[in-house]
């Protein structure tokens, strides 16, 4: 494989061996293997000890069945996963994702990015991911009740506050925590309110979780704006997806000065020139659980949707891609540039494909990748981890002031690792470098488990 380093290129081979057909994970692993050429070169410690071949083998995956009765009466089935990727900072944690696409590799892609965005965070968690192929479109709240009971029933054997700690992602939001967290308790007897994130504000969750995603990467790229003397005011900006990463996004960057034309799902995209409105998107998405189409139709006026097609097509200053991973390629990424585009900030997990990323760069657009600008989210998880554990809550202004400061840390230590190994302004480099030596040192420190 062109790029790697020879030592590099031999862990990757054996990846390809060990997870044949999971074309995401290897993806991942190669993105980040990619970047730590100048480390091992720097640190030969690394390879002896075999860190960067058993961070690519999970400590523990867990695959099981999920039985659950819909509303008709009919006995349904679906597939969960948790894969306990390294634990060598803290807790596994990361969120759980339902939608019909979840497989093995999947898990294991979200797993891997986890690990380095974890450590990212400066904060006391390590990396896991899990799911299902369970799709809740459609779904009553009941059946959707059932399947998170089912599926709690076996997952419960497999977390707590010390051992793994899971929260949302895509199809994951507070409904599906809620029935999770309340089978939890029933099962245990245990009021562990540490052992998930992403809970309701009355029952252990934190301020500013529901929102910290969006606001997260929003407030990320616009450090890499100060950094070049510019800011959000007036900016056009183009989101992608329109669930909880997006709308919260959406939310920032309008408080911040700047005007969000576009955002999609997976049906198509909708463009309002005065501005997405947002309380009317919350009240599609978030209460009606609608598609974006019906806010085209509510809204009328310079406004339109269009059926399918690449929201990319419309032009910004900065785009934000918050849906899916793979969503943003290379022709997507040449027409952003001709439309002078200037940053692209990834709310979602590795939603800008290596093409993609080799456009971005060639054209001197800053690339924040998800893996440090999306951080938000994970580290106000281990802030609501922080209150459970002191049986504390905090308000929404003192919350999200520590977001704002951890995305700070985690910009500067992204463009300072860069610049030390000769990449400066590469994002991508800067944050897989810097999330990398954190863990690695752990790992070397605990001895070879
Ligand atoms: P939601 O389920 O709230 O929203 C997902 C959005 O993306 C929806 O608009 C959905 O459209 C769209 N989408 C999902 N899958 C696809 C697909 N295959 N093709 C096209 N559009 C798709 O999820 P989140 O907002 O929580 O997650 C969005 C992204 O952000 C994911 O990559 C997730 O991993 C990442 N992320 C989430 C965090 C969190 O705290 N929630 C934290 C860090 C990253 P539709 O409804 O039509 O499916
Ligand atoms: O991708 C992610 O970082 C998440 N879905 C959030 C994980 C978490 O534990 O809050």
């Amino acid at each position: 494989m062109p790029g790697l380093d020879e030592q590099l290129h031999h862990v990757y081979e054996e990846v390809l061996r060990r997870n044949p057909g999971e074309q995401e994970f290897h993806q991942a692993v190669h993105e980040v293997l990619h970047s730590l050429g100048p480390v091992v070169k720097k640190h030969p410690e690394y390879v002896d000890a075999a860190v960067i071949k058993r961070l690519c083998e999970p400590e523990r995956q867990i695959i099981f069945r999920v039985p659950w009765v819909d509303d008709a009466g009919q006995v349904q089935m679906n597939r969960g996963f948790r894969v306990q990727f390294n634990s060598a900072l803290g807790p596994f944690k990361g969120g759980l994702r339902f939608h019909p696409s979840v497989y093995l590799g999947i898990i294991k892609f979200l797993g891997f990015e986890q690990i380095f965005k974890n450590s990212l965070t400066g904060m006391p968690i390590g990396g896991g991911k899990g799911g299902s192929d369970f799709d809740p479109k459609g779904r009553s709240d009941a059946e959707v009740m059932r399947f998170c009971q089912s599926f709690m029933t076996e997952l419960s054997r497999h977390v707590g506050e010390y051992t793994d700690v899971p929260a949302g992602d895509i199809g994951v939001g507070g409904r599906e925590i809620g029935f999770l967290f309340g089978q939890y308790k029933r099962m245990t007897n245990r009021y562990e309110s540490g052992v998930l994130t992403g809970k309701g504000l009355t029952w252990g969750g934190s301020q500013v979780r529901r929102e910290a995603t969006g606001y997260g990467t929003v407030f990320f790229v616009d450090e890499i704006l100060k950094a070049k003397g510019e800011s959000f005011e007036g900016k056009r900006v183009v989101v992608s997806g329109s669930g909880n990463v997006a709308t919260y996004a959406i939310e920032k960057v309008h408080q911040l000065g700047g005007v969000v034309v576009a955002c999609s799902d997976s049906s198509g995209y909708v463009v309002d020139e005065d501005g997405i409105d947002l309380e009317l998107l919350k009240e599609i998405k978030e209460v009606r659980r609608g598609r974006v189409n019906e806010y085209a139709e509510a809204k009328g006026n310079r406004t339109h949707f269009v059926d399918g097609g690449s929201v990319w097509d419309v032009p910004c200053q900065v785009a934000l891609p918050s849906a899916t991973q793979n969503e943003l390629g290379g022709a997507a990424a040449i027409q952003l540039v001709k439309n002078g585009c200037q940053v692209v900030g990834e709310g979602a997990n590795m939603p800008v494909t290596p093409e993609g990323v080799k456009v971005f760069g060639d054209a001197g657009v800053r690339l924040a990748p998800g893996k440090a600008a999306n951080a938000g989210g994970v580290a106000t998880s281990a802030l609501e981890m922080q209150q459970n554990a002191s049986r504390d809550s905090w308000g929404f202004e003192f919350t999200e002031d520590k977001l704002a400061g951890i995305m700070r840390n985690i910009h500067d230590r992204c463009a300072e690792t860069a610049e030390e190994y000769g990449s400066p302004g590469n994002y991508v480099v800067g944050a897989n470098i810097a999330g990398f030596i954190r863990v690695a040192d752990a790992m070397l420190a605990l001895g070879v488990i």
